[in-house]
C-alpha cells in the first residue's frame, strides 16, 4: 500500500479501512490529510476487490476537527485561493459505500467528515460537535447543510449557535448515527458490518447510494426519474440475472459485480 502522512489504510478482503493517523494532536484534519483522504478513497473506489470503505480514527479520538494552526492566521482572500474544498466535493463522488467508525470527539470539521459517511457507527463514549462558533467562526465544509437536512433545522440551530457537544445516544435519536457500540466491540463490529456489505451486489449497492444521496437534493418527481433509470440499468447486469435465477431455482446467488 502507498506510504501516507496522515493516515494509514489497508484492506482485509472486500473491506478497506481509512484511518486518520496524527493522534499527538487528536487527528486534527490539515489540508494535506484531507488530500491524502481523498486520495486513498479514489483508489479504493477503483480497485475491483474492494466493496466497501471503513473510515475511523486512531488514538483517543476520531478527530478534533479542522488544525487550528493551520488557519488561525488565514484572510479571507488565503480562504478563497486555497479553494480547499475541492478535495471536499469529490468526497461526494465516491461510489463505493463508506462507513464512518468514530469514537471520542469528531468535532467540526470532523464531524462534517462524519456526516459525508453513508452509514456511521459510534462507540458509546462518542461526542459529536461543531464548536466552530467558540473560535468566531462556522462550518465551511458542509456542516450547516448536511446536519439541517439530517437533524432537521430546530436542532441544527441549537448545536451549532452553541457549539454544544452531542452524546452517542442524542445523535442516534436523531438519526446522526445508525448503531451505537461499546469502544471495544466499534471497530470488530464495523469491520463485520462492512463483510456483510461486501456480499451484497455491488452495483445494487452502488445505484442505491447513488440515488439516496440523490433524493437529498432533489423534488420527489426528479428523484423518482434518477431511481427509475438506476433501476433500468441493472436488468443489464449479470448480478440482476443470477439473483433472479437463483430465487426461482432456490438456491444462494453468487454475485460478482457485474
Ligand atoms: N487543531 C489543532 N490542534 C488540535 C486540535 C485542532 N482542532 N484539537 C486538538 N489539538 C491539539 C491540542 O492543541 C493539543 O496539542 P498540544 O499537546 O501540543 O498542546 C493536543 O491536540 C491534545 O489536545 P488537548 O490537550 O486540548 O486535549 P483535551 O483532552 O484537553 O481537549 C478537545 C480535547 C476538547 C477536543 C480540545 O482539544 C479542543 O477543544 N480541540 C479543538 C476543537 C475544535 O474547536 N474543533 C473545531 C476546529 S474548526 C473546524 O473544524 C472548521 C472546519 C471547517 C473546514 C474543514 C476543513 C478541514
Amino acid at each position: 500500500s502507498k506510504e501516507f502522512c496522515f493516515i494509514e489504510t489497508r484492506t482485509e478482503g472486500p473491506v478497506a479501512f481509512i484511518e486518520l493517523n496524527r493522534p499527538e494532536v487528536l487527528n486534527a484534519l490539515n489540508r494535506g490529510m484531507v488530500a491524502e483522504i481523498l486520495g486513498a478513497m479514489e483508489d479504493f473506489d477503483r480497485a475491483e476487490d474492494v466493496r466497501a470503505i471503513v473510515l475511523s480514527g486512531k488514538g483517543r479520538c476520531f478527530a478534533a476537527g479542522a488544525d487550528i494552526d493551520e488557519m488561525a492566521a488565514a484572510e479571507s482572500i488565503d480562504m478563497e485561493l486555497l479553494n480547499q474544498f475541492t478535495d471536499w466535493d469529490r468526497l461526494a463522488w465516491i461510489k463505493k459505500p463508506i462507513i464512518g467508525a468514530v469514537h471520542g470527539f469528531a468535532l467540526g470539521g470532523a464531524f462534517e467528515l462524519a456526516l459525508c459517511c453513508d452509514l456511521l457507527f459510534s462507540a458509546e463514549d462518542a461526542e459529536f460537535g461543531f464548536p466552530e462558533v467558540l473560535l468566531g467562526v462556522m462550518p465551511g465544509a458542509g456542516g450547516t447543510v448536511r446536519l439541517t437536512k439530517l437533524a432537521g433545522k430546530t436542532k441544527a440551530m441549537e448545536w451549532l449557535f452553541t457549539g454544544k457537544r452531542i452524546s452517542a445516544k442524542e445523535a442516534r435519536e436523531f438519526g446522526i448515527v445508525n448503531q451505537v457500540f461499546a469502544r471495544e466491540t466499534l471497530m470488530e463490529e464495523t469491520a463485520r458490518y462492512a463483510r456483510e456489505l461486501a456480499k451484497m451486489p455491488p452495483l445494487s449497492v452502488r445505484f442505491i447510494k447513488e440515488s439516496v444521496l440523490k433524493a437529498i437534493d432533489a423534488s420527489i418527481y426528479e428523484g423518482m426519474q434518477f431511481e427509475r433509470k438506476n433501476f433500468s440499468l441493472l436488468f443489464s447486469s449479470e448480478d440482476q440475472k443470477e439473483g433472479m435465477k437463483a430465487f426461482i431455482e432456490k438456491r444462494k446467488a453468487q454475485f460478482k459485480g457485474r
